[in-house]
């Protein structure tokens, strides 16, 4: 019985093709502006540090790229131009061949060296801003939602995190629960927040604009839905935004808002949700988001929804519906006036 090799059909590798294309593809974010659906892209840096990362993928992958297709080339050329035919002799022997052996072990050294020292270059070079323009923001992991607090202007929120553009954010990562991990591909790198071990990272936008940011760490059934959102404003509108964040919450001028706040300030919402000026305290340690200026804000719970009166009332009604396992309670007994009041209290809060 005589050993037949296979020919080599070009349309198996062809058919490789629309994979590899697919895979490239399924990188590219969308760029439309509904900020539930939007793709963060890390190949549409809009900061020093995202721009640094992002050169150094673009190093990485036409070396690989490249690695890839003379490899490649040169294994096809050589699985058709010397494949075994019929009668043909012995092809050339070059096992042990020392000048071989030493090209293929310093050639790929040499690839992984220039690797190694443009990661290292660019590692060093995000190390520690240049500018000092800074400001501070605590970001504190929760399952599942992100509170943003800005100590030094005494400001809590949640989902939304203001910066200036131009300006570096000095970010403490915290949580006291599992870990997370804050990434804003438009903006930084992964980091963890791990629990007894407070990491810090800084960020900066140099462009104005709404930045999708997530929790790159599976913490929990609801990690998913642990998004937030980095808006990179003007100095002045940030300055303007502090101001609204700082101020108590507004007084409800509409009956509806005010039978909705009226209910608001006895009911088991306040257990885990502070407004300022409403309920007593600093809201440390209370489980739920800072509800203050809650309606001048995009999403509800991390981003499982936007922030429409709708939803709204879906949440407060039944938030297990919603976001089943998060901390919020479903409230059942709620009647639908008692959610309208609720949501137009709520609403109003800008
Ligand atoms: C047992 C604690 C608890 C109670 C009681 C509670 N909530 Fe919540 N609430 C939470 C938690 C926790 C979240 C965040 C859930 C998440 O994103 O996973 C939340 C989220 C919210 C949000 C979204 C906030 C944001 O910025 O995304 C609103 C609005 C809200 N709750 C309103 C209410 C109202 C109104 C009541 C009373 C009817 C209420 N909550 C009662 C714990 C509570
Ligand atoms: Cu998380």
């Amino acid at each position: 019985m005589s050993f037949k090799p296979k020919t080599l059909k070009w349309w198996r590798l062809a058919s490789l093709l629309p994979l590899l294309i697919a895979l490239a593809l399924a990188g590219c974010g969308q760029t439309d502006v509904n900020l539930v659906t939007h793709t963060p892209n890390i190949l549409d840096p809009k900061g020093p540090v995202a721009l640094k990362e992002s050169n150094l993928f673009w190093f990485i992958l036409v070396v690989s790229t490249t690695v890839f297709v003379v490899v490649v080339s040169a294994l096809i050329y050589s699985i058709i131009r010397f494949r075994a035919r019929p009668g043909a002799a012995e092809p050339m022997q070059f096992h042990g061949n020392t000048k071989l052996e030493i090209g293929w072990t310093i050639v790929p050294s040499l690839v992984l060296l220039g690797v190694l020292v443009m990661t290292i270059t660019t590692m060093n070079s995000i190390q520690q801003p240049a500018s000092p323009n800074t400001i501070t923001v605590n970001a504190v992991g929760h399952q599942w939602w992100w509170e943003f607090q800005y100590p030094d202007q005494h400001v809590v929120t949640a989902d939304e995190m203001w910066i200036p553009t131009g300006t570096v954010v000095h970010v403490n990562l915290i949580s006291d629960n599992v870990i997370h991990s804050f990434w804003v591909p438009q903006l930084s790198g992964k980091t963890d927040v791990i629990p007894g071990h407070d990491n810090t990272i800084w960020l900066q936008a140099d462009t104005v604009g709404w930045y999708r940011g997530e929790c790159a760490e599976f913490c929990g059934t609801q990690h998913a839905h642990m998004d937030f959102l980095v808006h990179a404003v003007s100095s002045s509108d940030y300055q303007t935004w502090i101001q609204q964040q700082q101020a108590p919450a507004a007084q409800p001028t509409s009956a509806l808002a005010q039978a909705g706040a009226q209910y608001f300030a006895s009911s088991p919402c306040i257990g885990c949700h502070m407004v300022n000026g409403v309920t007593k305290g600093s809201g440390a340690g209370l489980i739920g988001p800072n509800l203050t200026h809650f309606g001048s804000r995009q999403w509800i719970a991390g981003g499982v929804v936007d922030n429409t009166p709708q939803n709204l009332a879906a949440w407060i009604h039944d938030a297990q519906a919603v976001k089943p396992g998060s901390d919020m309670p479903a409230f059942p007994n709620l009647t639908s006036s008692q959610v309208d009041e609720l949501v137009a209290y709520l609403e109003s809060l800008k």
